[in-house]
């Protein structure tokens, strides 16, 4: 049976990229509800053929809805997605409303496709970007030879604060030339272009952790039920347009050898070794983006270890597609496989 596909929050950049990847990958449904904002409302959009109305987000917007892909905000799935399970919709939520909560998985399809089917509350959760692209590399490497402690450093891509995020990159970019000064600012408050930052989330006064640092440890040793792997993180903001690159560093436990690492790497489901050190030839923002697979790079032996203890390597992945958009297809897509 052909699923009837909600879309909360339809008209942002990772419900449109949603829209792309059910076609790209003939998702099956009978029927699509796009849902968004009262501003958006009565907004048509042509796909595959047909066109569709958007709807206003209502808690009864959900009857006869099957899978149902919220990307509207923490505050709009806190409020709507408990009515869209209940309307018998598995809801796969790419806020952050629901990832630490104990009766909802976190699920990266390559790390944990188990946790999808045990879902009280009818719900799943899409972790965040940052930490799927961390996950992806990590965890083969934790499965095979085990990962005492990750440090990561990220590269963020404007994506990640949204389409407008983008928009404003680009615009800086044009003032820049037009030498307008100071260059618009409305999004970071700040000039992006030519620069970089501390990621825009909230600072913990206490430990000096951000969100996004503190969403990339918690939500690692859930996603690997493995409250014991130790991780650390460094996020920040960089004046690329949609994928993120991140600079890892493991510890393990059993000795693995770098050649060892590469080629768990290159047959590891949804990473792709870019690691070419004679053409000095490893990921970027730019060669990643629009593309599925996580790309990794500059694997090493960390030399500040004992030979096979700790590896060095770099990562860039698509934020909009594998950060979020592809991630909870391939989740809706395991839920299909198993039904
Ligand atoms: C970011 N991961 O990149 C956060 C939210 N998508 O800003």
């Amino acid at each position: 049976k052909k699923p009837v596909v909600a879309i909360a929050g339809s008209t942002g950049a990772v419900g449109q990229e949603l829209l792309d990847l059910i076609k790209e990958r003939s998702f099956p449904f009978a029927d699509i509800k796009l849902l968004a904002s009262a501003r958006s409302a009565g907004k048509t959009q042509d796909f595959m053929g047909k066109t569709y109305t958007v709807e206003e987000l209502k808690e009864d917007s959900f009857e006869g809805v099957d899978i149902a892909f919220f990307s509207a905000g923490g505050g709009r799935s806190k409020q709507f997605a408990p009515a869209a399970a209940k309307a018998g919709a598995v809801v796969i939520d790419n806020s952050s409303a629901y990832r630490m909560d104990p009766e909802v998985p976190l699920v990266v399809p390559e790390v944990n496709p188990d946790a999808a089917f045990d879902r009280p509350k009818g719900i799943i959760a899409n972790p965040n970007c940052s930490t799927i692209i961390m996950n992806m590399v990590v965890w083969p490497l934790h499965q095979k030879a085990g990962v005492e402690r990750v440090v990561v450093s990220t590269y963020q891509a404007a994506s990640g604060a949204g389409a407008a995020a983008m928009e404003e990159l680009e615009q800086q970019a044009k003032d820049w030339v037009a030498e307008k000064s100071p260059v618009t600012q409305d999004i970071f408050g700040r000039q992006y272009i030519f620069n970089l930052f501390s990621h825009n989330s909230d600072v913990d006064q206490e430990t000096g952790y951000n969100e996004e640092e503190t969403k990339m440890i918690k939500e690692t040793k859930k996603i690997f039920s493995d409250p014991n792997i130790q991780v650390t993180a460094t996020c920040i903001r960089v004046p690329v347009l949609r994928a993120h690159c991140e600079s890892i560093n493991v510890t393990l436990k059993n000795s693995m050898t770098e050649d060892e690492a590469r080629e768990l790497l290159a047959n590891s489901p949804g990473v792709s070794v870019q690691d070419d050190r004679v053409a000095n030839k490893f990921p970027e923002p730019l060669a990643s983006s629009f593309k599925d697979d996580c790309f990794v790079g500059r694997i090493r032996h960390d030399v500040s270890q004992p030979e096979g203890k700790g590896l060095d390597m770099f990562v860039a992945g698509d934020q909009i597609r594998k950060g979020a958009a592809l991630n909870a297809i391939q989740i809706a897509e395991l839920l299909m496989s198993r039904s």
